[in-house]
């Protein structure tokens, strides 16, 4: 198994500088959250580590790798942003020896979130919004709001996404809506 500075030194090496910087930011945001919410602030860190090592991956390769392994078929339907999540996992699995289902779920929904999401899914998928590198309009109200509730703060990020896909004309992916609809319920 790697070591937590394997880890860092292994993924790092995979990403352009620019997003080894978020995603020591989604590291930092990700353990703070963890900890005022009380999700495992290790197993945040860890999945925060590995959340985008297939972000810079070629579309051939992911491509392969959703169709050899059964992955989700309908994500080569969607847009390929989203692709580096599902592939981020597999590939968090069987190249870094990541065997925690919990992590594994956590870096497969960072992007899209889906219904039931853990408490860990939230805090890597919010803290993906909120890491301090971000810039987008908006985001100091999510980080407001992710000091009060997890759930409030992940929906304005999904809030967000949703609101731009859509100034766009973008495809939105079904499991968006659901995670942000199924938020708001549990809010209710
Ligand atoms: O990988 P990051 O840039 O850190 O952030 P991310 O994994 O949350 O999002 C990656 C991209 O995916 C971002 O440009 C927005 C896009 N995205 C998120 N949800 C959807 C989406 N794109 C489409 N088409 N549909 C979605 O529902
Ligand atoms: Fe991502
Ligand atoms: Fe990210
Ligand atoms: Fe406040």
């Amino acid at each position: 198994a790697f070591s937590r500075e394997e880890l860092i030194k292994a993924v790092s090496g995979q990403m352009p500088a620019m997003r080894w910087k978020h995603t020591e930011g989604v590291m930092q945001s990700a353990v703070m959250l963890a900890e005022r919410y009380g999700a495992d602030p290790v197993k945040a860190e860890t999945a925060a580590i590995l959340h985008d090592v297939a972000k810079y991956w070629p579309v051939k390769q992911m491509e392969a790798i959703i169709k050899e392994n059964d992955l989700s078929k309908d994500l080569l339907f969607y847009d390929k942003p989203l692709w580096h999540a599902e592939v981020g996992a597999f590939v968090a699995e069987r190249d870094y020896g990541i065997t925690d289902p919990e992590i594994l779920d956590a870096i497969r929904y960072h992007t899209s979130g889906r219904i039931g999401m853990t408490l860990l899914d939230k805090v890597v998928c919010l803290a993906d919004y909120i890491e301090p590198g971000r810039d987008f309009p908006g985001v100091n109200n999510i980080r407001e709001l992710a000091n009060h509730s997890l759930e409030e703060g992940l929906i304005a990020g999904l809030d967000s996404t949703i609101s731009l896909l859509i100034s766009r004309r973008q495809i939105i992916y079904p499991l968006t809506v659901f995670a942000r609809n199924d938020l708001i319920k549990q809010l209710e």
